[in-house]
């Protein structure tokens, strides 16, 4: 079974519909020390709890901290997170 970009959108979707009723409990449930961001870390968590397979796990915590990291400072805050979520078209 291929991971392909869409069925790791797809995984995390089924995931937040599942598990939190919008993104901004997922964020706060995802930021363990509640400083407000997100890091490459806190996405490996997610895509853990999403089903993504631990071995490609790091590499698309990696994209998802490129794509979601807008001042490139290494951590997502909730308004790139919440844009990003936008811009996949993971519906709220
Ligand atoms: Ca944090
Ligand atoms: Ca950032």
């Amino acid at each position: 079974m291929a991971w392909t970009k869409e069925k790791i959108l797809i995984n995390i979707e089924s995931l937040m519909r599942s598990k939190f009723t919008n993104p901004k409990d997922a964020f706060d449930y995802y930021d363990n020390d509640k400083d407000g961001f997100l890091t490459k870390a806190d996405f490996k968590n997610l895509l853990k709890e999403a089903g993504v397979s631990s071995l490609i796990r790091g590499l698309v915590a990696e994209f998802m901290m490129k794509s979601f990291d807008q001042n490139n400072d290494n951590l997502v805050s909730w308004f790139e997170f919440q844009k990003a979520i936008k811009e996949s078209g993971i519906k709220e």
